[in-house]
């Protein structure tokens, strides 16, 4: 009898061993799923760097000159490689000794892995260029590595104490003797602790082995997913790195018709009103891809079928081989505010959909083009905006450069005059010749309306809102009534007359214009209010309308604390 005791230690003690290794599969497993959706999310949001590769990055600022000379020396160009591997490795083995600390010392486990994470998460704020959405995916890795280890370690721990509850049993079964047989409970052996082969058959309750077997279910499960998200997020940023290549390999063809000059008097040169024609980063952009739409020029088409008498198709060579126009066009977004910034003016080049339209030959009953992008978003576009003389191009260049791949590479339609969600198709693969009472776009089952004529409108951009010192300033800003041209811009200062504006000179009728009004500002709150009457002589309304289901309306209107 005196030996029980001496033999249950001895068990436990190989237990408590033995459980090193699977609490470090769970810190491996914890690991593998969080920094494998970290970088997923990575190449999903398009961030300057994966979190590993940061990580790597920040290791080859901080090492001395020796260490990256060896390595080179080493390793030659497979340094890069070497050190993502070392990093991989390292963080593997972190993770397993997190692992094992949780299941001896919780929480100082999550609390490794945390730690880890947030160096993913310096390193990431270390590059340049930095934006604040690099960190989401070193902060994802952290949240879903430190749940699954505090899950995984659960799952590990309920196990062992089945098991411990078990051999406890069987060592009293044991002690009892033949005595154990009659209870009908008996097992052969106190091994049940010792995993799936434990003679547990006679148990009534689940086996510990299942208990075992459900642990290393769930944190093979983590480590393979795991696995597989960093695999595919490694494969889409280098479908990126790719198609960034392509584009950036480009010259575009010089433009059979040039746009005309922006004309001098086109600019006011005001501090703090933004340029006629919008550089390409600060163009606004708006788009239901969650990730950028990888679309390579070589494989690109377009597809023009429905009701026309002949279906064309058109490759990114027969386009660019076609004289091809400039032409400078404004486009907005439905869903701009009054006042606010989803408009924009660039320098387009591409070529007339009309003149596609025509090689295809519309039907006589068809109203609509329906066009697709290569992640599946439509636009309906009614034919007559497509077929008459505005410029509705088929656009492969922006401001000079190929279109950036936010906003359409290879190609996307830009329509004068409608708002985007009905007209300009980015990634666009397909037009579908057809009619409204046939097919509805995107946004039309969503509320919105099929139609998307640009309301006519104006906005005030400086001053900015806020704080101005009395005496002499300028109001500022933009007008819009496209395809229309604007005849008069005027401002109304609290509840005085409306008073006209100086209007710059015009780039066309298809674009924005700015505006400007000396003020020679008293002291105390006003009100600035503005509004554009088009060149057909319709005055823009004052009547608030929302953005849902066809644009907004109102006059824009700031608030302006002048002090003396
Ligand atoms: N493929 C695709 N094209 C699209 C969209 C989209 O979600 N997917 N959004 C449209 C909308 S609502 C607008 S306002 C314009 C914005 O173009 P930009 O992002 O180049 O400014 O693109 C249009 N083209
Ligand atoms: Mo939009």
């Amino acid at each position: 009898m005196s030996s029980e005791p001496s033999l249950a230690v001895a068990q436990s003690r190989r237990g408590r061993l033995r459980g090193a290794a699977p609490a470090g599969l769970a810190g491996i497993g914890a690991a593998a799923l969080g920094v494998g959706l970290g970088e997923l999310a990575a190449a999903f949001l398009q961030t300057t760097a994966s979190p590993i590769v940061a990580v790597g990055a920040l290791l080859i600022d901080l090492a001395p000159p020796w260490a990256k000379d060896t390595a080179i020396a080493l390793f030659g160009t497979a340094d890069k490689i070497a050190l993502i591997a070392l990093v991989a490795v390292v963080l593997l083995v972190v993770a397993a000794v997190a692992g094992v600390l949780e299941r001896a010392r919780p929480p100082w486990g999550r609390v490794l892995i945390g730690l880890i994470a947030a160096i993913g998460a310096v390193a990431v704020a270390t590059r340049t260029p930095f934006s604040p959405l690099d960190t989401v995916p070193p902060l994802l890795a952290m949240v879903v590595a430190v749940l699954t280890l505090q899950f995984l370690s659960k799952t590990l721990a309920d196990a062992e104490q089945r098991a411990r509850q078990r051999s406890r049993e069987s060592a009293v079964a044991v002690g009892r003797g033949s005595a154990a047989g009659a209870t009908g409970r008996a097992t052969g052996n106190g091994s049940e602790a010792e995993g799936p082969a434990g003679a547990d058959v006679e148990s009534a309750a689940p086996p510990a082995g299942v208990d075992r077997r459900r642990f290393l279910i769930y944190s093979g499960a983590s480590l393979i997913v795991g696995a597989i998200a960093a695999a595919s997020g490694a494969a889409l940023s280098a479908g990126t790195r790719a198609v960034t290549a392509v584009r950036e390999a480009i010259a575009l063809p010089a433009a059979a018709v040039k746009a005309a000059a922006v004309p001098a008097g086109a600019q006011f040169d005001i501090p703090g009103l933004p340029p006629v024609v919008t550089p390409n980063a600060d163009f606004y952009r708006i788009d239901t891809a969650l990730s950028v739409p990888l679309v390579n020029p070589e494989g690109w088409s377009l597809r023009i079928h429905g009701l026309v008498d002949n279906e064309v198709t058109i490759t990114w060579d027969e386009l660019l081989a076609l004289p091809l126009e400039e032409s400078i066009t404004t486009l907005m977004c439905v869903s701009n505010e009054v006042g606010g910034g989803l408009i924009g003016n660039a320098l387009w080049l591409g070529y007339p959909l009309r003149e596609l339209l025509k090689r295809a030959g519309p039907q006589a009953d068809a109203d609509m083009v329906l066009s697709k992008s290569a992640d599946g978003w439509t636009a309906s576009t009614p034919i007559g905006a497509l077929t008459d003389d505005r410029n509705a191009i088929l656009a492969v260049g922006m401001n000079g450069q190929p279109l950036p791949a936010e906003h359409g590479f290879p190609v996307r339609m830009v329509v004068p005059g409608l708002y985007g969600y009905v007209s300009a198709t980015k990634w666009v693969v397909d037009l579908e010749v057809t009619r409204f009472d046939r097919v509805n776009a995107y946004w039309t089952d969503r509320g919105w309306s099929a139609e998307g004529p640009i309301k006519i409108g104006s906005r005030i951009d400086v001053p900015s809102a806020g704080s101005l010192n009395a005496g002499p300033t300028t109001i500022a800003g933009f007008a819009w009534q496209q395809h229309t041209g604007i005849e008069a811009v005027e401002v109304q200062i609290d509840d005085g007359e409306w008073m006209p504006t100086e209007l710059a000179a015009p780039i066309s009728d298809d674009t924005w214009l700015q505006w400007k009004l000396d003020w020679d500002a008293p002291a105390g709150e006003h009100s600035v209010r503005v509004r554009a009457t088009s060149s057909d002589g319709e005055v823009q309304t004052d009547a608030r309308a929302n953005v849902v289901p066809d644009g907004a309306t109102g006059h824009h209107e700031i608030k302006v604390n002048v002090t003396a």
